[in-house]
Order: C-alpha cells, then structure tokens, then sequence
C-alpha cells in the first residue's frame, strides 16, 4: 500500500516545482470515504435544506472572501492568464455554489393520483434523498470550475464527497478545503485525496465500495477505464469527457463578432477547453477573408507571464502535454496540411523558455479523413475547411465520433434554428461561445459523455428518489 510518496506541481510557465505533493494511498483513500460516510451518518445529514443552502451560500462567500488566493493558486497550477483566472475560473466557482444553494431550495417533487382500472385510488410521491458518498474526479485545465461544478450540486443535495483533482492542478482543490471550514461545513463532508490515476487515488477510489456514485470530468479514454472499475461495485456514473468540436461560419455572420467569437472558441485557455472548436467550417464566399482575420487575431495573441495583466495566452499545462500537441503540428504537414501561422514554440529569451508554451496555430487543405480533423488535440490549433452548402456544412460538422458542442454564426436565425437542431451535440451555441446559463443540460454525446449535468440535471444525479405509493 503506497502513502507517503510524493509528486512535484509544476509551474507550466517557468518549469519549476512550486510544491510536492503527498499522494494518497489506499488507506487514505478509504479513511477519506468513512470520514465521507460519518458525514453523511452525521450533523451534516441531518441538516435541513434551508441550512444546507444557507451554508453553501457561505462557501461561496468564503471564495469571494479568499477571491485572489483562489487567483494566485489556479494561476500558480496552471499558468493561466491573470485575466481569465479573475473572469472565469474563480467567479464560476462562486456561481456555482450560488446557483446549487438556490436551486436545492426551489426544486419540488413529482406526484401522481393514480387510479387502477379496478378502482383503487392511491397517491404518489416521490422524495429526494442523498445518493451518500460521491467520488469526484476532475482535470486540469479548468481545475477549480469543474471540481465545484459537481462538489455544489452534490452538496446541495446532502451528499458528502470525496475529491480527486489532477496530478497536475492540485492546489485548488486543497485551497477550498480550508474555505469549507471558514464556511461552517463540518469535517468529513468534503475530502480531498490527491495523486494519479490507474494504481493510485484515483483508481483506488472509483473501485471503492463505500463510494456510490462516480462522476468524472476528462478524456475519454479515462471515460472508459473508470467505467470497467466501476462495473464490479455498480455505480452510477455521470461523464463529461472530450470533443472535437466543430463552428460553422455562413457567409451571412456578422464577421466582426464572428472572428472575435471564434478567436475565443478556438485559443482560450490555449485551447484547453472541452468545448474549443477544433474544426472550423466556413462558407466559401469568405473563405479566404475569414481565414486572413483569424490569423491576424491569433498573431496579435499575447503569450506571457500568467500575472501580467496583457497576456492573453498562457502556456500549454505541461512538457508531457506540450509534446502531445506538438506532435499534432507535425502530424498536420505530414497529412499534407497548409500551415496559416503559428506551428512551433515561441522564443521569449528568458525562464519563460522553460516554460511549456507553443504558438497559436492555424492550418487548411486537409481532407476530412486526416487525423488532426478527427482527433483531439487540446490546444490552440483549429483547421478550417470551406464549404459551399448548408447541407455539407452539417454533414462535415456531425462527421465525429465525439458529440460534445458546436457553434453556428449566422444573422439568419432561422438558419440558425434549423442548423442548431440538426447538431449531433450536447450543446449548440448560435453566434456566441461557452455563454453558460447554469440551470440548463450540459454534457454529451458519442465519444463525448454520459448523462448531463446542470440545473435539475445535476439534482437528479446527486439525489436517490423513493418513491412513495399510498393507497387511498
Ligand atoms: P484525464 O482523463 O487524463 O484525467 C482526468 C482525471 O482523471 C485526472 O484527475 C486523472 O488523474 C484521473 N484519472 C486518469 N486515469 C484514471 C483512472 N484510470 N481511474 C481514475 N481516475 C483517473 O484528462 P486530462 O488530461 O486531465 O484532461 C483533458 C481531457 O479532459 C480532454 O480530453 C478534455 O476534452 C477533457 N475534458 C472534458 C470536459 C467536459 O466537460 N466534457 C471538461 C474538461 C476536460
Ligand atoms: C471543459 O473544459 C469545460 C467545461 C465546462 C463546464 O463543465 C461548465 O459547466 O461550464
């Protein structure tokens, strides 16, 4: 049984160590689960949900409070811009808790009249209950957003919870433990375990017999491994996995927003998000006027030191995963891709070169068949393909395994209703990109995930319900 090894948190910008982290072992892992039980057994499960919500209301409180230590960590992690770590990651967080701690208070039940054809009357109900102890295990490029994106909905609901971040992100994930104690959560609720996957915390958990439920955040190849090791102790599971997203650009779009939108869509947190397009389809009438802006914009991105407020581009999250997309880049020339700009690792002459930074990168002319158009590469590249119908443009657009987002930009929004509804995704956003509206469904199909999460979504993973029958 491992315990007591460690692993060193890089800072993706310079390289360097900024902690070393204890891994937990199996015991720890299954100390961490009873303490999760005791809770729920506990004050904590006894709690009413007007207390419930009242205290996650204060969690959120507690990260405002602690708002540019949250900043600094998730900075510290992952290299981030400044800007996006104060506009995104840390008051998605807070949002998060808000929107949970509200909605637990709001939600009803079913109920039904019944009568048999014989005559018998009844009246049923059901009753929302904590599942018990839920696993959570989340990734490194939105690490604080995702881990209170499924800790919230959970807690809301009266479960205690278990957390495994990523190897590569873990600071968060410990910042928020002491914020839960500023906020009154009582010990054992929420339980923070840190280390790898396959043979390590991870593992270790979704094997675990006192966890009841899985729901993981990652790739999906991940996806599939936690599916088997869930299988002997038959848990329900919740996944948000990878994409390969596609954007489709009419003619009729309004270009300004449209390449800003996209400038967003494809390089924000340097492409490591799940819901980045990857595949750009554009009509061929602006091919090519398309093609030149969106490369003037990613040419006038700015890759710097995470905490200057100018930069806009941080690093990629490591050297493993920086060779990762490389390799993408010169796969792309392999299949015979036209680079546009970018395709290498930009020179600052300083600690920044130790750093795990690549260009923003922008490639056209490969057939849809090649790899880097059907693989995930999880950084700032996108290949853009022209099209000259409608028809095509969904077809292009639905040819993945993955089924996560797409984007449509158009001013016709009767197209754009029409087109929307033919996505094979989980999420269509139509001249917009990532605009969250917390109680909607979110996750995906295919490749892409199982279930979805959000508003009354995520109430119902979190919850059993009894149903009650009585008869009348
Ligand atoms: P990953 O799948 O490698 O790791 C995610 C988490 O799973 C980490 O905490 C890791 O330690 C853990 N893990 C790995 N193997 C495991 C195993 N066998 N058992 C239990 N836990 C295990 O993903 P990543 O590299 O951290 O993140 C990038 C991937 O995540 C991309 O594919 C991206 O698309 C996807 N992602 C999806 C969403 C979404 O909402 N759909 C959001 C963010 C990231
Ligand atoms: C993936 O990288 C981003 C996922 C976003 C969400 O889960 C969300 O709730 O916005």
């Amino acid at each position: 049984m491992s315990g007591n090894r460690e692993f060193a948190d890089v800072n993706p910008a310079d390289g360097t160590v900024i902690a070393n982290v204890t891994e937990a072992g199996e015991a720890h892992v299954d100390e961490a689960v009873h303490a999760a039980r005791g809770a729920v057994l506990g004050e904590w499960g006894q709690l009413g949900i007007r207390e419930r919500s009242s205290r996650l209301h204060r969690v959120a409180d507690a990260i405002e409070k602690r708002f540019d230590c949250f900043v600094q960590a998730e900075i510290a992690d992952t290299g981030k811009p400044v800007s996006l770590a104060s506009r995104l990651d840390v008051p998605r967080a807070v949002a998060n808790f808000r929107v949970f701690a509200d909605l637990v208070k709001m939600s009803g039940m079913e109920s039904f009249q019944t009568e048999t054809p014989d005559g018998i009357t009844a009246l049923n109900y059901a009753v929302r209950k904590p599942l018990g102890v839920i696993g959570i295990i989340t990734p490194w490029n939105l690490p604080l957003l995702l881990l209170t994106w499924k800790v919230a909905p959970a807690l809301a609901c009266g479960n205690a919870v278990v957390v495994k971040p990523s190897e590569e992100t873990p600071a968060t994930a410990t910042l928020l433990a002491e914020t839960m104690q500023d906020a009154g959560i009582p010990n054992g609720v929420y339980n923070v375990v840190h280390g790898f996957g396959p043979g390590s915390a991870g593992e270790f958990l979704t094997q675990h017999p006192g966890v009841d439920a899985i729901t993981f955040t990652g790739g999906s190849r991940t996806g599939a491994a936690i599916m088997k090791s869930v299988a002997p102790t038959v848990k329900p599971v919740s996944f948000e996995l990878g994409g390969k997203n596609a954007a489709v650009v009419f003619a009729d779009c309004n270009f300004e927003e449209a390449i800003s939108g996209l400038s967003d869509a494809v390089f924000l947190n340097t492409g490591q998000v799940c819901l980045c397009a990857e595949r750009v389809y554009v009509e061929r009438k602006i091919f090519g006027l398309f093609v030149e802006a969106l490369k003037r914009k990613a040419e006038s991105l700015h890759p710097g030191w995470p905490n200057d407020p100018k930069t806009d581009l941080g690093p990629l999250i490591s050297a493993q995963h920086r060779e990762k997309v490389l390799s993408y880049y010169t796969l792309a020339s392999e299949e015979g891709a036209t680079l546009v700009t970018g395709g290498g690792v930009p020179k600052f002459s300083d600690n920044r070169d130790q750093g795990f930074y690549v260009q923003p990168t922008i490639y056209t002319g490969l057939p849809e068949s090649a790899r880097c158009v059907k693989e995930e590469i999880f950084g700032p590249v996108c290949h853009i393909a022209a099209f000259d119908s409608e028809e095509e443009a969904i077809a292009m657009a639905n040819d993945t395994q993955y089924g996560l987002a797409a984007s449509i930009w158009t001013t016709d929004l009767k197209r754009g209703h029409r087109v929307a509804q033919q996505m094979k995704v989980g999420i269509t956003w139509v001249n917009c990109w990532f605009l969250r509206d917390l109680r909607t469904p979110f996750g995906g199909a295919g490749l892409s995930g199982i279930g979805r999460e959000g508003g009354m979504h995520s109430m119902n993973f979190y919850s059993e319900l009894n149903n009650i029958c009585i008869r009348l």
